[in-house]
């Protein structure tokens, strides 16, 4: 089957043909229908990451369960199913209170692809770009069968990750002034999330002007282009000098992560969605953290945990509380990846989804 590899950092994925796995007793296989592309995906090409090449990239898959091992007990070939990335082990201390967002397994993964005898690493136990996976069962979580895939493929990152971090992390209350600083894939869900919360105002920032256009639709009142404005004037200018409830960054930007900060009033909560690079650093005075009792929280995945929220958010978009359909500008072959990342980093796409099969 084919796959998009990561050989070397600041090159081109090379689709490549590779062997895969069958499953173990505990894993399934699955051939993945739609993968959306995250900029998560593109840190780890660009950026001097942790992450072990050569890697499959991928973290937003959904598809179709092919053949699942011996002990599997959670789906049966032909169920549909969007797949949950990161380690979900189920027994280590953030699993049992809960946070399985931040699994630390005691023990890693055996590898699934091999190319040349080499075993290629999945990103983040997903590895979705690509034909098919085989992955943990723990990493499945199936849905109904009339939802379309290709929306609910974003449900695995973008979509649970900007509204999980407005209703899990932050717990937005209904009329709160909110701000999100970064309105792409993951930035366009927060506002969906906080629009869901019953947010007063919703205000977007962006330096694209279509990327600000994508953010009126998800439902943002009003717009701030960073070009022209500067952020946290603008969203104190909007409430009447006070200052936003909460702030969202959803860029990874120590400098928009100030912004963010300082956006929010006495007692307000700023909280930090976009990955920062490996080195990055934050500078705040901490008389101010303890003086105006902010709160600073980051975000990993939404706070989500799949398995319950999945399923529920498929469902909010079936009865049309939250728009997907609205979130896919492109759709790609696995071959257009490369143009994918081009299309996310020129401001052309709110999301685009890779069609691998
Ligand atoms: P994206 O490229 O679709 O969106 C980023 C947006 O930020 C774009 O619209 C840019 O125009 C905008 N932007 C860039 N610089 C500025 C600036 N100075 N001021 C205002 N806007 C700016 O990316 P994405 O939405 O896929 O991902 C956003 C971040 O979230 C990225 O760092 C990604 O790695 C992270 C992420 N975090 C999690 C998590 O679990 N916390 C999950 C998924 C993605
Ligand atoms: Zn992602």
């Amino acid at each position: 089957m084919r796959a998009a590899v990561l050989f070397e950092r600041q090159t081109p994925l090379v689709i490549q043909d590779v062997e895969l796995a069958t499953p173990g007793p505990s894993e399934v296989e699955i051939k993945i229908v739609a993968s959306g592309v995250c900029h998560s995906d593109l840190h780890h090409i660009q950026r001097d990451t942790t992450s072990k090449l050569p890697l499959v990239l991928g973290h937003e898959g959904a598809g179709i369960v092919t053949s699942v091992g011996a002990n599997v007990t959670r789906v049966v070939p032909g169920d549909h199913v969007i797949i949950a990335f990161g380690p979900k082990c189920g027994e280590c201390y953030y699993c049992l209170r809960g946070q399985p967002y931040i699994c630390t397994p005691a023990t890693p993964s055996r590898p699934h692809l091999f190319h040349d005898g080499i075993a290629l690493n999945q990103f983040i136990e997903v590895g979705s770009f690509a034909e098919r996976v085989v992955i943990s069962e723990r990493n499945v979580v199936k849905i109904r069968e009339d939802a379309p895939l290709a929306q609910c493929s974003l449900v695995a990152c973008g979509v649970t990750t900007g509204i999980g971090a407005v209703i899990n992390t932050a717990k937005v209350e209904p009329g709160s002034n909110v701000l999100v600083i970064g309105t792409g894939g993951v930035g366009l869900n927060v506002i969906q999330g906080a629009r869901l919360a019953g947010a007063a105002r919703i205000i977007a920032v962006d330096v694209v002007d279509k990327k600000l256009e994508f953010a009126r639709e998800m439902g943002a009142t009003h717009l701030i282009n960073a070009r022209t404005a500067d952020p946290v004037e603008a969203s104190r200018a909007l409430t009447g000098g006070f200052g936003v409830d909460y702030a969202f960054e959803v860029i990874g930007n120590p400098r928009t992560i100030g912004q963010a900060y300082e956006s929010v009033h006495k007692g307000g909560t700023a909280v930090v969605v976009g990955v920062s690079d490996e080195n990055a650093e934050l500078t705040i005075k901490p008389v101010w953290l303890m003086r105006q009792a902010k709160t600073l929280i980051g975000c990993n995945y939404g706070s989500t945990r799949p398995q319950v929220d999945f399923p529920k958010i498929v469902d909010l978009y079936m009865e049309g509380r939250i728009k997907l359909d609205e979130l896919i500008t492109r759709r790609y072959g696995l071959d257009e990846v490369n143009e994918a990342f081009r299309a996310m980093e020129a401001g052309e796409v709110a999301r685009s989804v890779l069609l691998p099969n």
